[in-house]
């Protein structure tokens, strides 16, 4: 017996709306196209280079294969030594930065040619800058839901601590445009994003800054307050209708590990307690992947060096490769092949 039609086939995203009224059209099967992009210079703390490969080895290729998800892996990025990269200020590997995200920008426009759903393995936050703009400089403009403890929207002259971690969406809102002071290498990045199309989801952890500038533009948020008050299916239903009310567009999901609690992924730099839960987190990428919008997703911040033990590493690791999984169509109610045929005796 063939189970077609009427079950939940694998791998398949489908609408919020059609899934309520159980009528699950079918929609091409989306593929990963990975990118692995070991790079720490964002951020101060060693070890956040070895995510991509950390992520590689607890099977993320294998499970996508086994949900039916194609992949291309599209190797690790290598990035040089650049010389004379002295302190701006306190902004410091400003040119490293600058030239990282280049080269991601470019990888992530080849991916997307190729017609995959771009993966970003990182490395620290920084290299959304290079991920966004590499993928809106194919598909146009995009809708960007930031998964992350942090606002990540310093500018280079609210930020308290020179990270450019702490800085990507910055450099990516039309908006900010003109806070954004010349710097080497980062002549390239064009904005690209603008404010009402950007969804905050996990915030606690803001700069003052950052919060003037939030408010300012009127960003979308759901910081802790709003995932306790409204519930995560809430602010996802929200979400989803926010970004779906104008046109629909393209989906970024740009997810920094430390949104979920250090509880469950210790294994970063910067973490900070009151986290997303794992079953939050994965219900989050859930129902983006239900959109049939998602479009391309970074996935960074996991840092083995920041971990007290093996099992934290495990712990955040594993993490990160189901958050992946649930971009690209597993349910937790379980999926299976649409050629699937029951053995008979
Ligand atoms: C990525 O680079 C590391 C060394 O940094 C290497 O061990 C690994 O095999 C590379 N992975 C891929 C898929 O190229
Ligand atoms: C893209 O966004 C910009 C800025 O909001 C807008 O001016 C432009 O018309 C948009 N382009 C398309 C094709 O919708
Ligand atoms: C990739 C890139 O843009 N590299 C440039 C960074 O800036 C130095 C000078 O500061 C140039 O020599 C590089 O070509
Ligand atoms: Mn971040």
């Amino acid at each position: 017996m063939k189970c077609v039609g009427t079950l939940l086939l694998l791998g398949r995203c489908v609408s919020r709306r059609s899934l309520h009224h159980d009528h699950r059209h079918h929609q091409a099967q989306q593929s990963a196209g990975i990118i692995g992009a070991p790079f720490s210079r964002g951020q101060p703390r060693a070890g956040v280079e070895r995510g991509p490969d950390l992520i590689r080895s607890a099977g993320l290729v294998h499970r996508l294969n086994q949900q039916g998800c194609a992949v291309k892996d599209y190797g690790n990025l290598t990035f040089e030594e650049v010389a004379g990269d002295e302190s701006l200020g306190l902004m410091r590997s400003v040119r490293a930065v600058g030239s990282a995200n280049r080269r991601l920008s470019e990888a992530v426009q080849k991916v997307k040619r190729d017609g995959h759903t771009s993966v970003l393995l990182g490395g620290d936050h920084s290299l959304a800058i290079g991920s966004i703009h590499g993928h809106s400089a194919l598909v146009g403009n995009l809708s960007v839901v930031w998964v992350d403890a942090h606002a990540d929207i310093n500018t280079p002259l609210t930020t308290p601590t020179g990270n450019i971690h702490g800085q990507p969406m910055s450099y990516l809102l039309h908006e900010l445009q003109s806070k954004i002071p010349i710097l080497p290498n980062f002549s390239w990045i064009k904005p690209c994003v603008s404010a009402r199309d950007v969804v905050y989801i996990g915030l606690r952890d803001v700069d003052p800054g950052e919060h003037c500038i939030l408010k300012l533009l009127g960003v979308k948020l759901f910081c802790m307050t709003e995932v306790d008050r409204l519930g995560v299916a809430r602010v996802m239903e929200e979400t989803c209708d926010y970004l779906s009310a104008k046109q629909k567009k393209p989906i970024h999901l740009s997810f920094d590990i430390d949104a979920i609690d250090p509880s469950v992924t210790p294994a970063t730099g910067t973490p900070v307690v009151g986290g997303l839960t794992y079953r939050e987190g994965v219900y989050v990428t859930e129902q983006l992947c239900q959109t049939g919008l998602l479009s391309a997703v970074d996935m960074v911040e996991v840092n083995p060096l920041r971990a007290q033990t093996e099992r934290d590493v495990q712990s955040t690791v594993g993490t990160a490769v189901d958050l992946l999984l649930g971009c690209f169509g597993r349910l937790r109610e379980g999926n299976h092949p649409s050629d699937y045929s029951l053995p008979e005796p």
